[in-house]
């Protein structure tokens, strides 16, 4: 079988790295991306050793730095199978009427408009070998509204929704196109919402076991390994403690 290439946002942390590790493990050739430099240099080494590495510094939210990096790829990293859009944040956890303008802009910019700039990028070679793979990471945030969660969960409503659009419009190019939305993942994410706050962020996954980035990464692989003719479009992945949004059986 022809080694397949992987593009994944957000490769430097949780739910990105995780995947990119279990990519590289079965011979998946790998593009990872993000904007902490040395994150991506020590991971690059870390996985060249089961597969072909490269990796691309750039901020999701500047659609020059997004097209001039999938144009700098190497030639034989430009033909990309499976697209992982998972770079994103929540940052902030409060009233609308307390929101904070930059945050909204951070989650609007990062986690709808980035996700939409990449795949603009990445598509041109999946239409013209009409094939493809993309897993868009949503969250329980884009089933459900939660107190507080405003800005973020209507951006995570977003992807679900490109994740909609994208199924109808590349189903005649044969692109697949899967969201996962997981809900309590243990990874740096409450830490940025809490703008660095480590008491608070380990506040959210105490008091029971969250999922962690490797679950979630298994569950991508089983997604894009699956024969051709399969597509599993959207999966809820919460931990057994969780039974919504807002609701956790804590000890
Ligand atoms: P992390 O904070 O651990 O990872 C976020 C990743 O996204 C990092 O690699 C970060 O890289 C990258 N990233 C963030 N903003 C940008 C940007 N502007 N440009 C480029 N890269 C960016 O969190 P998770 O692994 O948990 O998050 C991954 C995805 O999963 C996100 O979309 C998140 O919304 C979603 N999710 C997370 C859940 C959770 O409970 N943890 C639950 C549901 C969904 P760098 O800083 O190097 O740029
Ligand atoms: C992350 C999960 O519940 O904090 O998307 O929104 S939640």
């Amino acid at each position: 079988m022809k080694t397949k290439t992987a593009f994944i946002t957000g490769a430097t942390s949780g739910i990105g790295k995780a995947t990119a590790i279990i990519f590289a493990k079965n011979n998946i050739n790998l593009v990872i991306c993000g904007r902490r430099k040395e994150k991506l240099e020590a991971l690059k080494n870390e996985l060249s050793k089961h597969t072909k590495v490269t990796s691309l510094q750039f901020d999701v939210r500047n659609k020059n730095e997004v097209f001039d990096a999938v144009k700098s790829l190497p030639k034989e990293f430009q033909q990309i199978d499976i697209l992982i859009n998972n770079a994103g944040n929540a940052h902030g956890l409060s009233t609308i009427q307390d929101g904070n303008l930059d945050d909204w802009d951070a989650m609007i910019d990062g986690n709808v408009k980035g996700l939409l700039y990449v795949t603009k990028a990445i598509l041109p070679t999946m239409v013209a070998k009409n094939d493809g793979f993309i897993i868009n990471i949503g969250s329980i945030a884009g089933k459900e509204v939660y107190p507080n969660g405003n800005v973020y969960c209507a951006s995570k409503f977003a992807v679900n929704a490109l994740n909609k659009a994208m199924r109808i419009d590349l189903n005649k190019h044969n692109i697949r196109s899967c969201a996962i939305h997981p809900g309590a993942v243990e990874t740096e994410f409450s830490e940025v919402r809490f703008k660095g706050d480590k008491e608070r962020a380990k506040s959210v996954y105490s008091g029971y076991k969250a999922l962690q980035p490797e679950d979630i990464a298994d569950i991508i692989y089983f997604v894009v390994s699956r024969p051709y003719h399969v597509n599993i479009e959207d999966l809820i992945v919460y931990p057994t403690a969780q039974a919504s949004a807002t609701i956790l059986n804590k000890e």
